[in-house]
């Protein structure tokens, strides 16, 4: 009955919400311990390692925790622009935060476990002299491997590197700059394969790395057929890109791309060092997908939400409503056909 399932997924979200606020909660305590300890005593130093760990492993199912959250939500209400504006006003800012100190504990434990074996050339997880177009190589290989594991095939790379005689490097996290670009290549090689199911050969994905004064621009190119324009916004949205995956229960192989918080969570990688991403697609041809990072160590430093009067007002004022005429959600034609059905 509704109601059963009503008070059932209440309780669910309920149970949900209090184990993850719990964690956060348990790991507050965990880390006021070390107040009143010695900072120079070895034994705290390593303790203090340990902690950390066993914190950044509690905390590591938040995002689809937070997605299965959203989908609840969804079931229960329905979803409107101005929720869907909230949570993403809240979840950028909530991510953000877990980004930034996801990386504090990755930089601390990386510098002080005894255990990790540390990359000279690093310090912690930062790269002072990152070499961007490795960095794209390895993101497309390890891509194309999951591509040709799903599609059995997969688009080529062409890969131009601008106006440099040497390597383009940059301080960076290679890693964030990783998961960023293997998520624009599935995205890239998803679009690609499906536009060209009844060819024979597939057009490559193009790849540029321009740096000047300022930026380092890449660009990625695919011949994928692209989105409308429209449909932007929704590929960053968390609220409409999570959709219960029914995929992944029937068809043991996990879908290339298209599901979950890859998008969203990649822009934000990128803005948390000040940089962007932006999708330009030309429906019927393909879709740019160009990132910008800051050239300089100077400029790349960390962007974080701050709680302020401002971001309460974003959670207490109620929203105004629109002062440009409402546009047509989707064309014509479509919502004919659909009101036909
Ligand atoms: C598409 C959709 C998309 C998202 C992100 C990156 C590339 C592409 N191509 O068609």
């Amino acid at each position: 009955t509704p109601s059963l399932s009503l008070s059932l997924s209440l309780s669910l979200s309920l149970s949900l919400s209090l184990s993850l606020s719990l964690r956060y909660v348990q790991s507050l305590m965990e880390i006021l311990e070390f107040l009143d300890r010695r900072p120079e005593d070895q034994k705290v130093l390593q303790d203090f390692v340990e902690t950390l760990v066993t914190i950044r492993n509690r905390h590591n199912d938040v995002v689809p925790t937070m997605a299965q959250g959203v989908i609840e939500y969804k079931e229960m209400f329905g979803h409107d622009p101005v929720t869907s504006q909230n949570i993403q006003y809240f979840l950028d800012r909530f991510y953000m935060s877990r980004i930034s100190i996801r990386m504090l504990i990755n930089q601390h434990t990386l510098i002080f476990d005894p255990a990790s074996q540390p990359v000279p050339s690093t310090i912690g997880c930062i790269d002072p002299n990152c070499r961007v177009t490795e960095v794209i190589q390895d993101a497309y290989e390890c891509a194309r491997m999951l591509c040709e594991q799903y599609y059995l095939c997969s688009p080529e790379l062409e890969l131009k590197e601008l106006n440099e005689s040497e390597p383009i490097h940059i301080s960076y996290v290679p890693s964030h700059l990783y998961h960023v670009l293997f998520e624009l290549f599935k995205n890239a090689m998803r679009a690609t394969i499906e536009s060209h199911e009844s060819s024979s050969t597939l057009p490559p994905i193009g790849v540029m790395v321009a740096l000047g004064g300022e930026d380092l621009s890449i660009k990625m190119s695919d011949r994928g057929g692209g989105v409308p324009a429209r449909k932007i916004e929704q590929l960053f949205s968390y609220m409409y890109s999570t959709a219960p995956r029914p995929e992944i229960t029937t068809n043991r192989r996990t879908p290339l791309a298209g599901f979950g918080y890859g998008l969203p969570l990649s822009r934000l990688y990128v803005r948390y060092f000040q940089g962007d991403l932006q999708l330009y697609p030309l429906e019927g041809f393909g879709t740019d997908a160009v990132i910008h990072l800051k050239a300089l160590s100077t400029d790349s430093v960390e962007k974080l939400p701050v709680f302020n009067q401002t971001a309460l007002r974003h959670y207490t004022s109620s929203h105004e409503a629109d002062d440009w005429c409402a546009p047509r959600k989707e064309p014509l034609d479509l919502a004919r056909d659909r009101v036909a059905k």
